[in-house]
């Protein structure tokens, strides 16, 4: 018999995006990001003890080079040898702007820390897990989270029992992997987008306001600031050179959608990650009116040029998935 790690993290949803580095070497956030922990989505990753360090996301083996820094640091803050094999499964498109390095990130560090025999304070996992992906900071934690500007871990605002009524409705534009990073995309904007400045600027100004609008459960103010945050984000994005074009023609029925939702009363309010995918926050009273006009929405739009037949029938159809505040990372320990 031999003994695994299993353990389940869900993605981390930033409302107030984190976009661009203070240091790329260390891997620290030039912005602040407030987020919520989502359940209905998850990573499943399995850690069993290797010659060399292995990684499959969703049955594919990864590059290497991607994770060493990663499992340098990890080594070194568990004073360990080890070397580790992972393999992990998502429960929703892989680098398709569905956070899957949030959750992959957390999981792995928090399985292979048990694997080496050391349970490490969830600060400290976070630390490890940011120098894989900064978002995966924020998945050490369920609830909501707050990863500052230049911080090397992520800590919990408030639980997930602080707004049960909240719902984030995520819905899939396209299920294909972007064809740019979001670390790729990163440096193009803080290289080559005129906007970088204005948009650090910005970003901190929002932070304070989306707090309280957190703290007190105010879905319409916290909704306008996250729409403010990534319309921003993507404006920086397209004033880069070249250009970062993430949206397709169902993105931007969605958009509209969600204005025209709450032109009608409806309380949905989106955002926008590194991807073409729109999440869409509401509150469960409302959540199946809304999933029903997104998914006629989506469904509506033209595919994107080229796109097919990935883009096709099941996807430009509108997947929805119904998503609420979630739990911290699960980790448990079985034998093979
Ligand atoms: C976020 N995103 O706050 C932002 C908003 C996408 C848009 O974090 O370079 O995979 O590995 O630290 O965390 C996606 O980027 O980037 C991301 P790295 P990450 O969730």
């Amino acid at each position: 018999m031999s003994r695994v790690v299993f353990c389940r993290a869900h993605p981390s949803l930033a409302l107030i995006k984190y976009w661009g580095k203070s240091d790329s070497r260390r891997n620290l956030p030039a912005t602040a990001s407030l987020a919520v922990t989502l359940a209905g989505v998850h990573t499943e990753t399995r850690v069993r003890p290797a010659p060399a360090d292995r990684v499959t996301v969703d049955g594919m083996e990864q590059p290497v080079e991607r994770y060493a820094p990663f499992f340098d640091v990890l080594r070194h803050r568990l004073r360990t040898a080890q070397r580790f094999r992972a393999d992990s499964t998502n429960s929703f498109p892989t680098a398709a702007g569905l956070a899957s390095s949030s959750s992959g990130f957390a999981a792995l560090a928090a399985a292979c820390a048990r694997m080496a025999g050391r349970d490490l304070p969830a600060g400290e996992l976070s630390a490890v897990a940011r120098v894989g992906s900064a978002s995966a900071a924020r998945s050490l934690f369920g609830g909501f989270t707050l990863l500052p500007a230049r911080a090397r871990a992520a800590r919990q605002l408030l639980p997930e029992q602080h707004w049960p009524e909240l719902r984030v409705l995520v819905a899939v534009a396209s299920p294909q992997a972007k064809a740019i990073s979001s670390r790729q995309a990163m440096e193009a904007t803080r290289g080559g987008s005129p906007f970088y400045r204005a948009w650090l600027a910005s970003s901190g100004r929002l932070l304070p306001e989306a707090m309280e609008a957190l703290q007190k459960r105010d879905l319409e103010k916290l909704g306008e600031l996250a729409r403010l945050s990534y319309s921003r984000m993507h404006a920086a994005l397209l004033a880069s050179d070249p250009p970062v074009l993430y949206w397709l023609p169902a993105t931007v029925a969605l958009v509209r959608e969600c204005a025209e939702l709450r032109r009608q009363g409806l309380g949905a309010w989106e955002t926008i990650d590194a991807g073409p995918q729109v999440k869409v926050l509401c509150l469960a009273a409302e959540a199946a009116r809304i999933a029903e006009r997104l998914r006629e929405a989506a469904g509506a739009a033209q595919p994107a040029y080229g796109a097919q037949p990935a883009y096709g029938a099941e996807s430009a159809g509108g997947q929805i998935i119904e998503c609420r505040p979630g739990p911290a990372p699960e980790v448990r320990v079985e034998e093979e």
